[in-house]
């Protein structure tokens, strides 16, 4: 499925619902495998807190090829060619994108869930507990947060870069910037949103970490760069210092999977050179 088939009458960008929404059971090792793309924001977030919480051993992992063509993402090695074929084994009538995040159990073999922003609590919640990214104080808040992001930046660059009409992308545009705005005075206060590292930082992070090189550019999210904020530029770089953060940061996939794949936004395929961003502290 095309994100045309997710382009509203009047010219909006409306994601698709997630189709798989189990929870995750609790760890067993070598039962899970969760598929992920570098390149993909919602996937890069589980990366994050996979490593955060120090669950290479209880949660395997496959990257997919960077380049997505018309059957989908292909999985490198082969076991399966293409993710479409654990959607298919899980529901035969599946008729929507492919996507990842997903999890596959190994021992049911169906696919448990690619209800990306579940999928990060479930681990914060019951997989690994250190460092608690989802305390329980800061729970209300940070489903507001989370809520806020969601609106204003992560899904928002996306309804800017598929709008198929000026009016649906102005308005997209507007409430990236309002939130960016807002969100540049708080973090010259602190630095992360909240008291400590949350779910919401790493929210956060995954659309900065693709915002000069591909939402500004390629989405056309062009009012300011990450880089004109300051606060915002420099926190973006604290969290790149922490590993979790900085080696699952992969510009390479980011860019070839954006410019290469999304032919609507960019017919030519051309990957652009640069920018060049200095993202050590
Ligand atoms: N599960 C969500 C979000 C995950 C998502 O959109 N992932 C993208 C990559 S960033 C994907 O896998 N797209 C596959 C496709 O469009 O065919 C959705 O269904 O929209």
């Amino acid at each position: 499925m095309k994100p045309s088939r997710e382009i509203s009458g009047d010219g909006r960008f409306v994601r698709q619902p997630n189709r798989f929404t189990d929870r995750l059971g609790p760890p067993e090792p070598g039962r899970y495998r969760l598929y992920a793309s570098y390149a993909c924001p919602w996937a890069h977030r589980v990366l994050i807190v996979r490593r955060l919480l120090g669950l290479e051993d209880l949660l395997d992992v496959t990257i997919v090829d960077p380049i997505r063509d018309e059957k989908g993402w292909r999985v490198p090695g082969g076991d399966p060619e293409y993710l479409s074929e654990l959607y298919h084994a899980t529901d035969p009538g599946y008729t929507g994108r492919y996507t990842v995040p997903c999890v596959w159990d190994t021992h049911e073999k169906r696919l448990v869930t690619n209800d990306f922003p579940q999928i990060t609590l479930d681990l914060e919640m019951s997989w690994g507990t250190s460092p608690d990214l989802y305390p329980e104080r800061l729970r209300p808040d940070i489903e507001i947060m989370n809520d806020r992001l969601y609106h204003g930046l992560n899904n928002a660059v996306y309804e800017a870069g598929f709008a198929r009409d000026q009016q649906a992308y102005e308005e997209a545009v507007a409430r990236v910037f309002t939130t960016l705005d807002h969100l540049e005075v708080r973090l010259a206060e602190s630095a992360y949103l909240f008291d400590t590292l949350t779910e919401s930082d790493v929210r956060l992070y995954t659309t900065l970490a693709r915002f000069d090189t591909v939402y500004y550019p390629h989405f056309k999210c062009m009012v300011r760069r990450l880089t004109d904020y300051p606060a915002l530029w420099a926190y973006a770089r604290r969290l790149h210092a922490i590993p979790a953060f900085g080696e699952t940061t992969d510009f390479d996939h980011i860019k070839r999977h954006y410019y290469m794949t999304q032919t609507g936004i960019n017919p030519s395929r051309i990957v652009p050179v640069g920018p060049e961003l200095d993202w050590s502290l």
